[in-house]
């Protein structure tokens, strides 16, 4: 029998590449392999939404009399629960869990990896059947080694991750990750249960002409801001154009297509929110890594996502990132 050995899974990939670093102790694999469990976990939930009775209020009960529980705090608890089990995390953080949690126990403190993750964003959009994602991201911890995590292992800049990436539950699920060396994308193969891989060292193309950005928001965003989108609808030929705008409201997809197709996704700060929605450490900083090693940019409007430096778990930034050539454009506007 044939078998077509031309197709790595995710496990083998993440094997193949550590081999390339000899010092390497397999403890990123295992964290990697971890998060895709996780994600094919949450995946078999994310495809059953609105057949079953998962979407409710966490703390209510179901038809059985069982307590349901929304699938954001499902999604929290699996990717909480691998990390805890496995041998490679001293910690997490997550957009659910208002501190950071440290395993401290004797295998976890001795892992020298922590990571950060978004469980299901987007996750309003559960109900309506459009794309979700999980976003994580991993760093080496700057706390000595055999005693528990920190707060300063996550309250590093974006630049010191190790690893990045994002779990887009869609028309296929997909597995991405960014490491220094290159960005890949697995797509889960239901039949058999394994994300293969099957998008090699993806490149973010430099020019684009898709621009993604919440058009309700228009009137409340700065002058600069308005004037960058008013420049991209008056697109055309004669100036690379003609634009198209595509916003899905889930960031995972609308990111996820900026970096296949070529795009640029914002989200500015607003007259009532200057510093925007989105959260720096566990939503911006991993696009802004994967987005980097894939050739694009990253910017909170004024400097380099990934060279801020974070004070709060859980803090704001505007965000722009996409192809290169139209962040350079962005740029020429709102650095007036
Ligand atoms: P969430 O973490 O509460 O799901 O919010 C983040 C999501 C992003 O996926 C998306 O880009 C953004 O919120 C959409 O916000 P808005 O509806 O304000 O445009
Ligand atoms: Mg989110």
């Amino acid at each position: 029998m044939l078998i077509n050995r031309n197709v790595l899974t995710l496990d083998e990939f993440t094997i193949q590449e550590m081999r390339a670093f000899p010092s390497a102790t397999g403890e990123l694999s295992s964290l990697l392999r971890d998060l895709g469990l996780a994600a094919k976990r949450v995946n078999v939930e994310v495809n059953k939404a609105g057949l079953v009775d998962i979407l409710g209020d966490f703390g209510t009960t179901n038809v059985q009399g069982e307590e349901v529980k929304k699938l954001d705090i499902y999604a929290n608890n699996q990717f909480m629960g691998v990390l805890k089990h496995g041998i490679s995390c001293a910690g997490i953080a997550s957009e659910e869990l208002d501190d950071i949690v440290i395993f401290d126990d004797e295998v976890s403190n001795n892992s020298k990896y922590i990571c950060m993750f978004d469980p299901l964003d987007g996750s309003g959009n559960i109900d309506v059947g459009i794309s979700i994602g999980t976003i994580f991201c991993i760093y080496k911890r700057v706390s000595e080694l055999g005693k528990p995590c920190t707060a300063a292992d996550f309250l590093q800049p974006g630049n010191r991750q190790v690893a990045a990436g994002y779990v887009i539950y869609g028309s296929s699920t997909m597995f991405v990750y960014a490491t220094k060396r290159s960005v890949n994308g697995f797509t889960l193969d239901q039949a058999v249960g394994e994300f293969s891989l099957s998008h090699p060292d993806i490149k973010c193309p430099t020019d684009g002409k898709i621009y993604s950005v919440n058009h309700g928001n228009f009137f409340r965003y700065e002058e600069n801001v308005r004037n960058y989108i008013n420049t991209c609808q008056r697109k055309d030929k004669t100036n690379g154009g003609p634009y198209t705008q595509r916003y899905i409201g889930s960031m995972v997809a609308d990111v996820h297509r900026n970096l296949i197709k070529g795009g640029i996704f914002a989200y500015p700060g607003t007259i009532d929110r200057p510093k925007g929605k989105l959260r720096l450490l566990y939503e911006c900083n991993p696009f802004a890594f994967i987005t980097e090693i894939a050739g694009g940019r990253a910017t909170d409007g004024k400097q380099r996502i990934l060279d801020i430096q974070p004070t709060e778990l859980h803090q704001r930034t505007p965000f722009f990132v996409g192809s290169k050539n139209m962040m350079d454009e962005l740029d020429t506007f709102i650095r007036k």
